[in-house]
């Protein structure tokens, strides 16, 4: 029997067209569906300020700690299928998104491949990205320093925690 291929993964989800909560909780509940993959916990929902164009809206963000046998190639296929199927559309770098989601962490794995950089190469520049994920992974290391410790170093301005119910993700909404 092979070995188990067990991995905690974590997610940056984000979006700042049409319905982005409601793109957000729908690709969690593809991730979820898939019979390798399971979504372990969601941050809450954030508003942030758009982050390299700045003449755009704000976005909605949040985090996810996820478990899957896949593979990383695997994976991220899963994402760009679910981002496909909610259609994003992929227009400028760093412009206006009906829904992104980013691999940020993959077990304890370092890759460089096309496509797949883990750790995300840009997560701790980033207080949309570790704001969320601080919620769900308080005592994370990445790069071997605690999460809190690249947190004290970014701008958090104008980034504002929703209320939301812990499981916001798992209903659709109703519009
Ligand atoms: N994503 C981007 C570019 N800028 N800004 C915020 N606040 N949140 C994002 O998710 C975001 C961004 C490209 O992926
Ligand atoms: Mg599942
Ligand atoms: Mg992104």
């Amino acid at each position: 029997m092979s070995a188990t291929r067990d991995h905690q993964v974590f997610l940056s989800l984000g979006g700042n067209l049409g319905d982005p909560a409601d793109a957000m909780g729908e690709a969690l509940r593809l991730l979820d569906a898939d019979d390798a993959t399971e979504v372990i916990a969601v941050s809450s929902l954030y508003k942030t300020p758009p982050w390299g164009k700045l003449d755009q809206p704000d976005f909605l963000n949040s985090a996810a700690e996820i478990r899957t046998d896949r593979a990383p190639r695997d994976f991220l296929d899963l994402c760009l299928d679910a981002e496909r199927r909610l259609k994003r559309e992929r227009r400028e770098r760093w412009g206006p998104r009906l829904i992104d989601i980013d691999v940020l962490l993959f077990g304890s794995l370092t890759l460089h491949e096309p496509g797949l950089d883990i750790p995300h190469p840009r997560m701790t520049e980033r207080a949309f990205v570790l704001v969320p994920l601080a919620e769900i992974a308080p005592n994370l290391k990445i790069g071997g320093k605690p999460i809190a410790f690249h947190l004290k170093a970014l701008d958090h301005a104008g980034i504002e925690r929703l209320p939301s119910a812990r499981d916001w993700w798992k209903q659709a909404s109703e519009s």
